[in-house]
């Protein structure tokens, strides 16, 4: 995979539409405006391919991007955004799980953490939901140019003291540091994906 041919290919907004799995599918969660839209952009090296926003809360829908035609590209509606209603929080969260539940195909999902806040109960929930299905995820921390390279060590290490076999990822959008390492996450995944002919 050289990152060469990355192509939005259909947003889903109920997932009924989503996507007859074909290929390795790796999906982004987190709280909303936690950089999702960004860490895309900033991955694929294009400005607009996913829409970034001021506004929490934006993203309603099942995005599906295609990486050099090997991978699928999810990115998921943020949890944790105040304003929605309690029918609107509902329907949420029985998307994505439906959406995260029993794809065979998914075969990662990046949780993104913001460098500068703890955990939000939403974010351990997610998490625990994560490990009861078992699906394998990593965690990223975003906007890591917000805080020095001491805070940013101390959280990585919180973080793998209470995930100790998780791959912890630090990423910022903005100096497009920590780049790589998930490029080259996304690289074995393809490959092994490909060795098991799945
Ligand atoms: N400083 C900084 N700001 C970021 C970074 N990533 C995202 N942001 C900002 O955070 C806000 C939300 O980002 P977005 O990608 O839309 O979040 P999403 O809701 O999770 O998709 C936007 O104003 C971004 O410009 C980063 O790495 N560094
Ligand atoms: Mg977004």
């Amino acid at each position: 995979m050289n990152i060469h041919n990355v192509q939005f290919i259909k947003s889903a907004a109920h997932v009924e539409q989503k996507l007859l799995p074909d290929r390795p599918e790796v999906a982004v969660v987190g709280r909303s405006n936690v950089g999702k839209s960004s860490l895309i952009n900033a991955l694929f090296n294009r400005k607009r391919l996913a829409k970034t926003s001021t506004t929490p809360g934006k993203t309603r829908l099942l995005n599906y991007f295609s990486v050099d035609d090997c991978l699928y590209f999810v990115d998921l509606p943020g949890y944790g955004y105040a304003k929605l209603s309690k029918k609107e929080k509902e329907d949420w969260q029985k998307s994505i799980e439906s959406y995260l539940k029993d794809n065979k195909y998914l075969k990662r999902v990046f949780i993104l953490l913001d460098a500068r806040h703890d955990l939000f109960s939403s974010d351990k929930m997610m998490i625990a939901w994560l490990d009861y299905y078992q699906i394998s995820y990593s965690i990223i921390i975003t906007k890591s140019d917000k805080i020095n390279r001491n805070q940013l060590n101390a959280m990585k290490r919180k973080l793998k003291k209470a995930y100790p076999a998780k791959d912890i990822f630090s990423f910022s959008a903005l100096k497009k540091t920590g780049r790589q390492e998930i490029i080259d996450q996304l690289n074995l995944i393809v490959e092994l994906s490909q060795s098991l002919d799945i």
